[in-house]
């Protein structure tokens, strides 16, 4: 059986992690992976997340199965985290899910059940793994346009143009914010515009929100899923505690659906835990706890938001010192939107030829795509980066 399984595609992404690791030049930098990193190149362990992993050690007591839907108080502070006060919190079921991925997964599960021809519309690009869970689990798929790579800002009117020929009933997924490679985001007014769009044709709207806190705040970056979820009859939201916690490797994160309460609610919370049971049973607990300890301690979630707060203004600072270094070099505003853009992506606007020679000539390593990590860079770097592509792109 297994001689005739089908050769897989890669993840460009985690080629280039592996490509990077076995590259032995010293001064290369890494600007794939989408993993925030400090200054000195690494992934810090958060403050608060420390100090929560030692009063858990010293008071959990059993590592028994905690509930299908994961812990409750999890969910509470997931709810709360994401939706505010936008919605009653009866109107949210929600699960924890092996991090956003799992989140994702699930909330097309949830499509298949609940409306088994819909198209799921992603954005043109998108993150792969969207992409390619939908084609895994045969869900129907179709792109809209998102980015105008010419001006490094959303494409507005071909998104709009695109959603405006789905049919009723199809799924529209979306960035919470700092999307996803492209770094461009819909402003307040377009989230609004985009709503409209959604009830006018009955389009049912999910949300991946992967870095609330990296844009413009935690509370800022939730303007668009809050929205959403109070005008939309029914959204479903996939939110990751991979980035804004650290937490990567504990796999985090939380499916929720919302709906107008009633019996709806109640039924989409029976579904989701459902579907926790038939793809894995119960969820980790240990990352989703550390989070629910940070966000209902007083002390643990101030901590954790100055911490949080310090790697998005550095992130944005590295913004503004590559886009000044870039217009510097080239002597043209070609680079600014590198300033405009929020979260750890942007794309550059170079030919994967192009991001060739900055690997293999400068060692700096972009996806090919031209998405790269502004949090794999620091002060230092940025000069280094701007001086390649500049010359990549000056001939
Ligand atoms: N969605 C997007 C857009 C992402 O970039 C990521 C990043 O890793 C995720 C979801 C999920 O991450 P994880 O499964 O590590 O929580
Ligand atoms: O886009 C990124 O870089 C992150 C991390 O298969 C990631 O979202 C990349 C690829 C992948 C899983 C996570």
């Amino acid at each position: 059986m297994f001689s005739a399984l089908p050769d897989q595609p890669e993840d460009k992404i985690l080629k280039l992690m592996q490509m990077f690791r076995e590259d032995p030049r010293e001064q290369k930098i890494d600007l794939g992976v989408g993993v925030y990193k400090d200054p000195d190149g690494k992934t810090p362990i958060m403050r608060a997340v420390k100090a929560a992993e030692k009063t858990l050690w010293e008071t959990e007591t059993t590592k028994s199965y905690v509930a299908l839907a994961g812990a409750p108080e999890f969910n509470d502070a997931m709810v709360a985290l994401v939706l505010g006060d936008a919605v009653p919190r009866a109107e949210a079921a929600c699960v924890a899910t092996p991090g956003g991925t799992g989140a994702v997964r699930q909330g097309f599960d949830l499509v298949k059940l609940g409306r088994a021809d819909a198209t799921v519309w992603y954005s043109s690009p998108t993150w792969g793994n969207h992409v390619s869970i939908l084609k895994h689990m045969n869900v129907a798929h179709k792109p809209y346009r998102y980015f105008d790579a010419a001006t490094g800002e959303v494409d507005f009117v071909g998104m709009i143009a695109d959603l405006a020929t789905a049919l009723p009933g199809d799924v529209v997924l979306l960035h919470g914010c700092c999307h996803n490679p492209t770094g461009a985001n819909l402003t307040h007014a377009q989230w609004r515009q985009v709503v409209e769009l959604l009830n006018e044709r009955d389009l049912i709207p999910m949300i991946d929100i992967a870095y609330q806190g990296f844009g413009d705040g935690l509370e800022e970056d939730a303007f668009g899923v809050r929205l959403v979820a109070a005008e939309c009859p029914e959204t479903l939201i996939a939110a990751s505690c991979s980035k804004n916690f650290g937490v990567y490797r504990e796999r985090t994160g939380a499916l929720m659906a919302v709906s107008r309460g009633g019996a709806d609610t109640v039924r989409a919370q029976k579904s989701l835990a459902y579907l926790n049971r038939q793809n894995f049973s119960f969820p980790p607990d240990h990352g989703a706890r550390l989070v629910s300890m940070i966000l209902t301690d007083e002390a643990l979630k101030a901590d954790w938001m100055a911490e949080l707060e310090e790697v998005r203004t550095g992130m944005l600072a590295l913004r503004e010192q590559l886009a000044a270094e870039l217009k510097r070099l080239t002597n043209s505003d070609r680079f600014d939107f590198i300033a405009r853009h929020r979260g750890m992506f942007s794309m550059l606007g170079l030919s994967s030829e192009e991001m060739d020679v900055l690997r293999e000539s400068h060692g700096i390593y972009g996806v090919s795509d031209s998405r790269i990590n502004i949090a794999g860079l620091n002060s230092r770097t940025v000069p280094l980066l701007a001086k390649a592509v500049a010359e990549v792109v000056g001939g």
